[in-house]
């Protein structure tokens, strides 16, 4: 779900109050604009086929008119100033989320997706994971944004605002997740070919939920035993895979592209684009472009008994 009208958290629940000031305030500015218009052409001079309209009556000067100006212009600034106060109010109470026993978390923009870096906590080892982050209900996370390359935007409406990722000028976003669910991210800031296929996902776990996906996130690779999903294994290290992308417990430790270690456990891959599925890595593997034009990843050929052998072995890193 993506809606900034669905908040899950106490700061989106600011901003949609924020909204309906917004709202409200803009619909009343529009009516009244309406109204005066209206009245003006009630009040304008007409004439008909025969008799043209008496323009005179433009010439006098009209009763009270000054003060209909004054009084107007008074309530406009009013307005406005009204709305910035809400907008000031609203900005400080988001900055105010207490950030006590906070998870801490390093989302970085690339060209097209996310890496999300988990700090180490209570003696356990950091990890990384891409598009996919989970957090747990009622416990603040700050996020340090950076981006390796362009600038992009990290936006979770159901959580909170926007705020920019700009490379060499690192800045925090601090949220809250009140309610347990999938929120769907979405880069704000146009960010090249790619830019509307970089998404990612928030998902709300309950405390003990989150507990055991971080305690998996946190281990290496699954090892199998069965001998396809081995010789995909070989066929991944072998290849320029291994150049790209890291996995942890293996040789591979490239990190141009995102962490597979625990691919499986993901909904979907390519930053949101695609259900992932066997069906969807053996084509994305063959040839990304083809499905995400831009991608930073090359098109691979592969004798088809390798293909399936290495999406088997993908299949396993859960
Ligand atoms: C030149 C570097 C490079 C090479 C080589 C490369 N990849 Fe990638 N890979 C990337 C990048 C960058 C992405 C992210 C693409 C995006 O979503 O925009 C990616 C994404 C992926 C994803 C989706 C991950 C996710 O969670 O969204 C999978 C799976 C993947 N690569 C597997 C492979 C396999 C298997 C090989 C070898 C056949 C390979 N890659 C070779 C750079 C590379
Ligand atoms: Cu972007």
């Amino acid at each position: 779900m993506q809606s900034a009208l669905s908040p899950a958290g106490i700061q989106a629940s600011r901003v949609l109050e924020l909204w309906h000031i917004t709202l409200t305030v803009c619909c009343v500015v529009f009516a009244c604009v309406l109204l005066a218009c209206m009245f003006a052409l009630l009040r304008a001079p007409r004439g008909n086929q025969t008799t043209p309209a008496d323009m005179t009556k433009r010439e006098r000067p009209e009763r009270g008119i000054h003060r209909f100006v004054i009084v107007g212009t008074v309530l406009s600034a009013l307005g406005l100033v009204s709305l910035l106060i809400a907008d000031v109010v609203t900005d400080r109470a988001l900055s105010r989320l207490p950030v006590d026993n906070a998870l801490h978390v390093e989302m970085t923009g690339y060209q097209w997706w996310w890496q999300a870096r988990y700090a180490p906590e209570g003696g356990a080892d950091g990890f990384a994971v891409a598009n996919e982050l989970h957090v747990p209900v009622g416990r603040p996370v700050v996020v340090s944004l950076k981006a390796a390359d362009v600038i992009h935007t990290f936006w979770v409406p159901n959580l909170h605002g926007k705020k920019d990722m700009i490379p060499g000028q690192d800045s925090t976003i601090t949220f809250r997740a009140d309610r347990a669910g999938t929120y769907r991210g979405q880069c704000a800031e146009f960010c090249g070919y790619e830019h509307a296929m970089m998404a990612f996902s928030v998902v709300a776990d309950p405390p003990e939920q989150y507990a055991a996906w971080a305690a998996q996130q946190r281990q290496t690779a699954s090892t199998s035993s069965d001998a396809l999903a081995m010789h995909g294994r070989d066929v991944f290290l072998n290849g320029d895979c291994a150049r790209c992308h890291t996995v942890r417990g293996t040789p591979a430790n490239g990190s141009v592209g995102p962490d597979l270690t625990h691919l499986a456990s993901r909904q979907t891959i390519a930053a949101g684009t695609f259900v992932n599925n066997a069906h969807n890595l053996a084509a994305w593997i063959t040839n990304p472009p083809a499905l995400k034009p831009g991608v930073m990843m090359p098109a691979t050929q592969l004798a088809p008994g390798d293909l399936q052998a290495l999406v088997v072995w993908l299949g396993t890193l859960k």
